[in-house]
């Protein structure tokens, strides 16, 4: 029976007390109510509020749908497409508290009430060619004959449930983080929440504008464990990037375990920027790494920076030294003064052997041999060593990758220059991509994600200027350097550089909100391009960030969401969480 509120008067007749304030439990009860409302609003999302932008949306407010608590997630018979179902279970299941059992296209029908008792997932197929019918959840197909390119998809929403199409299991990995960013944003809640899981209806169709959409970590000037790496991995995957760039070595640390060379990491791992303890990856490490991102559908590419930014190799192993004397360790953050001796053989054995162990690490066909600031290695002393190392890469059976320093050296079949530079007009470049190199272009002055926000936000550098969210999403990659046409385009990156980064906080600080800007540049047709738009899908991001306890910068220029009203007894000051 409802208990009368505090004014009512009692039945007995005695005198009615005071209204009083509201009991702490009624006021967390109100709380929790009013950041629901925040987190999962009782409306769905409007079907284009995604980052990066779909290249094609058709809302169709009738067809909304609300997942139900007996949703069933049915899987064509694929093992790559059951593990992305699976994935999607589990990213599913702790906000909602639901089952979500997924299940083989061909083990259907299935009664309702065997929903919670998820058949195995090695349940086989009865036949492989079997297509989920429309089921009450989520439908996932892999369907070759579909023409949506390698990473496409498309997403029906409807009211008797969801059908995500693609012909490859990336496609399905990207249209499971379009389905994660059209529930409301307490999905991304580790714990469960009741909340109505309901999504927009219509249809998107989607397909990437680049092929190479990346992020690069510099593990080396601060070493971050593997759990960052992964914790990195997994914003990328949110906004489909699908390469991994890691910069394992440099002055201040080399990062990699090299077996014939086992002093690069006892000895060349053990420093770091400002005289930390350093660290590096074991080979078991690094695969796990690599497994975790081939599992997101992303691809890792190591780096190697060879002749220049050498110096941690040089402190393990003199002998590469052009003076053959090891030189102190370096934990400062100049650039330029170190190099391997390009006129000694043994030079050549070195960048084999480490060369020839991580390409054997790594699965992915891109192999970055570095390149920039070698100013002390020049003309043709520098393109040489270049274009040895280039071949050395091409042996081992790998695409050759280098900052865009590589331009002068002789073209070698499907090279890839990284573009770093700042005027954005650069004949060499211009050059060697006429000489038939592709080109991933990281601006400086856009793409760099350790350039500041700001004058007075915390960490990182301006000698590329400062980068708010708007300049990192005001430019076209397609169209950026001059004399080079968007064919020859491969994409875009954002590097992050770890001279003053030393935590995952402050990883995350600088990577959000401008991370999704630089996704949707490789992502997104140019068409879609729209600041004030963007802003505003940038925006629901923050709840979602808030909800999954990840840091952020509460750029002044996007409009997030209010802090919910709350009705509190005294002022509660507001903290501001998401600023390390
Ligand atoms: C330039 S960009 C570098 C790095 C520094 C970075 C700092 C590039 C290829 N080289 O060595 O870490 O600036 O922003």
């Amino acid at each position: 029976m409802p208990s009368p509120g505090p004014t009512a008067a009692p039945a007995t007749g005695e005198v009615p007390l005071p209204a009083r304030e509201p009991a702490p439990a009624t006021l967390a009860q109100a709380a929790e109510r009013a950041a629901g409302d925040l987190l999962t609003p009782s409306a769905p999302h409007r079907l284009a509020d995604v980052v990066p932008a779909p290249a094609q949306v058709q809302p169709d407010p009738t067809e909304d749908w609300v997942l139900p608590a007996e949703a069933v997630i049915v899987v064509t018979a694929d093992p790559a497409a059951l593990a992305v179902a699976t994935q999607l279970a589990e990213l599913l299941r702790p906000a909602t508290g639901y089952p979500l059992p997924v299940i083989h296209a061909a083990s259907r029908p299935l009664p309702a009430t065997d929903a919670a008792t998820p058949p195995s997932p090695s349940t086989p197929p009865a036949s492989d060619a079997a297509a989920p019918e429309r089921v009450d959840g989520i439908a996932l197909v892999l369907d070759a004959s579909v023409d949506l390119g390698a990473e496409g998809y498309r997403l029906d929403i409807a009211r008797d449930g969801v059908r995500l199409t693609a012909g490859t299991a990336t496609g399905l990995f990207h249209g499971v983080q379009t389905l994660r960013h059209l529930l409301p944003p307490a999905i991304e809640s580790p714990t469960p929440v009741t909340a109505r899981w309901a999504l927009p209806g219509g249809t998107i169709t989607d397909a990437p504008r680049f092929p190479y959409r990346g992020a690069m970590l510099d593990v080396a000037r601060h070493f971050f464990t593997v759990e960052d790496v992964l914790r990195v991995v997994d914003h990328l995957a949110r906004y489909k990037l699908n390469h991994l760039h890691l910069h394992l070595t440099d002055d201040q640390g080399w990062r990699i375990a090299v077996d014939s060379w086992p002093r690069l990491t006892s000895v060349g791992g053990a420093t770091e920027v400002g005289g930390g303890p350093g660290g590096h990856y074991t080979k078991a490490d690094y695969r796990r790494i690599v497994s975790y991102a081939a599992a997101r559908h992303i691809t890792v590419v190591p780096e190697i920076d060879l002749p220049g930014h050498t110096n941690s190799a040089l402190v393990a192993y003199p002998e590469l030294a052009p003076d053959k004397t090891a030189p102190p360790p370096y934990t400062g953050t100049e650039v330029g003064f170190s190099y391997v001796d390009p006129a000694d053989e043994r030079t050549y054995d070195f960048v084999a052997d480490v060369l020839g162990e991580v390409a054997a690490l790594t699965p992915g066909p891109l192999l970055h041999i570095g390149g920039d600031e070698a100013f002390k290695v020049n003309g043709e002393v520098y393109t040489g060593f270049v274009e040895r190392v280039q071949r050395i890469v091409a042996d081992l059976g790998k695409t050759v990758v280098g900052w865009h320093q590589l331009a002068p050296a002789a073209h070698l079949d499907g090279r890839v220059l990284q573009w770093w530079g700042t005027n954005a007009d650069d004949p060499t470049t211009a050059e060697a991509v006429r000489r038939g190199a592709r080109l991933i272009v990281s601006p400086g002055n856009h793409a760099y994600l350790d350039m500041k926000y700001a004058p007075d936000t915390p960490i990182g550098h301006d000698w590329a200027g400062l980068i708010d969210v708007r300049k990192a999403y005001d430019w076209d990659p397609g169209t950026h350097v001059a004399e080079v046409p968007a064919t020859a385009v491969l994409g875009v990156e954002a590097p992050l550089w770890t001279e003053s980064v030393t935590s995952l906080a402050d990883i995350e600080f600088l990577l959000l909100p401008r991370l999704p800007a630089i996704a949707e540049l490789g992502w997104s047709p140019r068409a879609t391009h729209d600041w004030a738009d963007f802003r505003e899908r940038l925006a629901g991001q923050g709840p979602r960030w808030a909800a999954a306890g990840i840091t952020f910068h509460r750029a002044p220029e996007v409009p997030w969401p209010s802090t919910p009203t709350i009705p509190t007894q005294r002022n509660t000051p507001q903290t501001d969480t998401a600023t390390p």
